[in-house]
């Protein structure tokens, strides 16, 4: 048995007047119910820090530069590391990552029970668009703020365990979760921010929504025989909702916790890292089953060639 209690720690809204500092004092009362809870590991979402920012337009892209952290940790963040270290817990969230040579990330940590930074992801799979779209509900400007992720999909050894990294949109696509799978991952914790309006579709209900969102981390859990910790940042920010949806899925890919508001929440699970085994050494024993010489085409291309017409 390799159990480790995690803590899934949702954020309600951030509005965007609201400072790094009052966001910092909201994550560290989650953690101490945490501590309460007994957890070794606190998830966070993505970009938790902040409000949802790209879904604000700014015509000069310099002015965004205000939602981002030039280093991590910094005065408004040392806290939390040092709470974490105190209590002897591990600890991952998102922030946007400015570089010291100017570029821009949507990032996320993973610390451990040391207070060390043990691991650091950058969003691969960027949502969104460019340039202000009129015909869109709300803007999400994600491809206008960030770049995408440079550090592929690596996996830490660290808690015991072997940990991997994925932020929001990253979780709809099976190729995040493979890739972690074929490093052996125990455990992937992951951040999201996901409105519960469709920006191009505004029949998609909610309950759709959340139903996509489940059936990929889900779906990903299952296939890699692997825990996913799915946190939300949820509720109106400035009006604008975000879905929740929080939930910890077993390597069997079943809901073992989940959120039941739209505000800070924390759901907690011991998870045993040792139920992963059974699914990697079976149905899922890459080595044995998987036929690379037929998935060319998942590297080879990103859109879809079409078989010729007869
Ligand atoms: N922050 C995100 O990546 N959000 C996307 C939305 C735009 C669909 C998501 O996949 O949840």
């Amino acid at each position: 048995m390799r159990e480790i209690k995690v803590a899934a720690a949702q954020l309600g809204p951030i509005q965007k007047a609201e400072s790094r500092e009052e966001v910092v004092s909201r994550m560290l009362a989650l953690m101490e119910e945490a501590k309460t809870a007994g957890c070794n590991l606190i998830v966070y979402p993505e970009l938790a820090l902040t409000t949802f920012f790209p879904r604000w337009y700014h015509e000069n892209r310099a002015e965004a530069d205000e939602w981002f952290e030039a280093e991590m940790p910094n005065a408004a963040t040392q806290p939390l590391f040092d709470k974490a270290k105190e209590y002897g817990m591990g600890l991952s969230f998102g922030y946007a990552e400015l570089t010291e040579d100017g570029h821009h990330f949507n990032t996320s940590i993973l610390v451990d029970p040391q207070g060390k930074i043990v691991g650091k992801y950058r969003k691969i799979h960027l949502p969104g668009h460019v340039e202000y779209e009129p015909e869109r509900t709300h803007q999400h400007l994600e491809k206008r703020y960030f770049e995408p992720g440079d550090l592929g999909f690596p996996v830490w050894r660290t808690m015991g365990g072997i940990f991997g990294m994925a932020i929001c949109n990253d979780r709809r696509w099976p190729e995040t979760y493979r890739e972690m799978g074929l490093q052996g991952v125990e455990m992937i914790v992951l951040g999201f921010n996901t409105p519960s309006v469709n920006n191009l579709r505004g029949a998609e209900a909610l309950n759709q929504r959340l139903f996509h969102h489940k059936l990929s981390v889900q779906a990903g859990a299952y296939q890699n025989s692997t825990w996913v910790i799915a946190v939300a940042k949820a509720g109106s920010e400035d009006g604008n909702h975000l879905m929740a949806g929080t939930v910890i899925v077993n390597p069997d890919g079943e809901i073992v916790a989940e959120t039941k508001t739209e505000g800070d929440e924390i759901i907690v699970h011991a998870c045993d890292l040792d139920d992963t085994v059974f699914g990697k050494e079976t149905v899922f024993d890459f080595k044995r089953h998987r036929r690379i010489e037929h998935y060319g085409r998942i590297t080879a291309q990103t859109g879809v060639i079409l078989p010729p017409e007869d």
